[in-house]
């Protein structure tokens, strides 16, 4: 089964500061939207988590021995400016410097973000991305971290824009918890694009060294049945998920074909788009100035078409068969009979990677090289005792199969760099909890202890296949 890895490849574990770092309300750190969100509904608490605050020098340890270069991360924002604005925090600073250092000393390159779903609770309070103050206020935070942390040359501002918006404002699993709020989103959805591209620019301006991208989650949308009506409630659902911000970030401008489509999402819902005095001009400079592509990839949807009332529930419990969306005038998720999905209902199809990384590729000329910043398979992994390596085969078929996809693309010239595996080690996952595991690592959540899964062992070895 082992393939081969390019010369050169990019080969990490990816993270998200408020998913592993737990110590939320240590060194002066401010509240995000999540803190008190979360202990109101009390199913589970993002202290320790990973406690990776304390124990990232056992991580990067650890990514180091099993064959690792990359990692990435994302800056909590509150630790820094625990306000989201005003004088920084330099408890904060200082264990950033640590963990880079850390990183750099192992040989493990940080690829870092500056917004990973965990807006200040001061911002969100006071609309979040809704509010263009909020983009000011990240523009700063994000000169701040050019200025302070040179030992960076890898950056991304936000991680993935649609799910912040989809969650928060359509899905209502993220707080606020607004349902069909589709005004909101697609506002979110443009207010991201144009703090994004603010960022860009100011990094360009500045002549800030290294490289610097965003991360969009795609997610691509096949009609099931085949039909021509189903086809249009994919290629909608497509262009609110994911045209919409593909034109924004690469091409500077929302193609009418994409408005067309977005405009009957909205007109169905009774929703609008505001779009600022200036804001194109913005999008339109930096679509050029992306360095890479920051590409995460989990599952695609089969869509039918659908023009009843709104309706879906989340299944954030692991369930199987529990969850369910439709989306009045977009369409309705519907099971393939053909595709397998995990037990969270994420459909498992290795072909979307391939079928996105040409799509973008072919379409976008200014999307330049792309990294795959997340894949990975959500699962209930079976501790097997201390010191014993824990067998997630299904996980390492997973991954296998996407690298696949990924080297195909590859092969047929599309730029792909390198793989980041979601997750590093064992963290909590926003909606779900502790029970959705993805790690190369087991984290025992009682002590803290890690242990080794067969999905580490898999991926040292394809590491040693790579050229020197
Ligand atoms: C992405 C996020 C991650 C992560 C992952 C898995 O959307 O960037 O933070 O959590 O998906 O999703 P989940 O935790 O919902 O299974």
């Amino acid at each position: 089964r082992v393939k081969s890895l390019p010369k050169d490849f990019v080969w990490g574990g990816a993270t998200a500061a408020y998913q592993v770092e737990g110590a939320t309300q240590v060194d002066g750190k401010g509240k995000t939207m999540w803190d008190d969100y979360l202990k109101a509904q009390g199913r589970f608490s993002p202290d320790p988590a990973s406690d990776f605050y304390h124990l990232y020098p056992e991580d990067i340890e650890l990514a180091k021995l099993y064959g690792l270069n990359a990692i990435r991360l994302s800056i909590s924002w509150t630790r820094i400016f625990p306000e989201g604005y005003g004088e920084p925090n330099k408890s904060g600073v200082a264990y950033y410097h640590r963990l880079f250092k850390c990183c750099l000393d192992n040989g493990i390159t940080p690829y870092v973000s500056l917004h990973h779903f965990d807006s200040p609770k001061t911002l969100f309070d006071d609309g979040d991305w809704l509010n263009r103050k909020t983009i000011d206020y990240f523009v700063t935070y994000a000169d701040f971290c050019f200025q302070e942390f040179t030992e960076v040359k890898n950056w991304f501002t936000i991680n993935e824009l649609i799910s912040l918006a989809f969650s928060q404002y359509v899905q209502g699993n993220f707080p606020p918890s607004h349902h069909f709020d589709v005004t909101s989103a697609i506002q979110a959805e443009h207010n991201e694009l144009v703090a994004h591209a603010r960022v860009v620019n100011l990094f360009k301006d500045k002549g800030y060294e290294g490289r610097i991208g965003l991360i969009h989650v795609l997610q691509p949308v096949y009609p099931y049945p085949n039909t021509p009506e189903n086809a249009h409630a994919a290629e909608c659902e497509d262009a609110f998920m994911n045209t919409f911000l593909l034109d924004g970030t690469f091409k500077g401008e929302y193609e009418p074909e994409t408005m067309k489509l977005v405009n009957e999402v909205l007109k169905a819902n009774d929703a609008h788009l505001n779009i600022a005095p200036g804001d194109m001009a913005i999008l339109k400079k930096a679509s050029t100035r992306n360095d890479y592509f920051g590409m995460n990839y989990y599952q695609p949807s089969f869509v039918a078409a659908y023009h009843g009332e709104s309706t879906n529930t989340f299944n954030g419990t692991g369930e199987k068969g529990t969850s369910s969306f439709k989306f009045k005038g977009v369409g309705q998720h519907v099971k393939n009979p053909e595709i397998p999905t995990t037990d969270w209902d994420w459909n498992i199809y290795p072909k979307g990677l391939y079928d996105m990384l040409k799509r973008v590729s072919e379409t976008y000329e200014n999307c330049k090289t792309i990294y795959i910043t997340e894949n990975g398979l959500g699962y209930k992994d079976n501790y097997a005792g201390v010191g014993k390596v824990i067998d997630d085969e299904p996980r390492i078929d997973f991954i296998d199969q996407h690298i696949e996809a990924l080297l195909k693309a590859r092969n047929e010239g599309v730029d792909v760099q390198g793989y980041f595996v979601w997750s590093l080690q064992d963290q909590f996952s926003w909606a779900n909890g502790y029970n959705k595991r993805y790690g190369l690592f087991y984290v025992n959540f009682d002590t803290q202890a890690r242990e080794i899964k067969k999905s580490a062992q898999w991926f040292k070895e394809l590491a040693d296949t790579m050229p020197d």
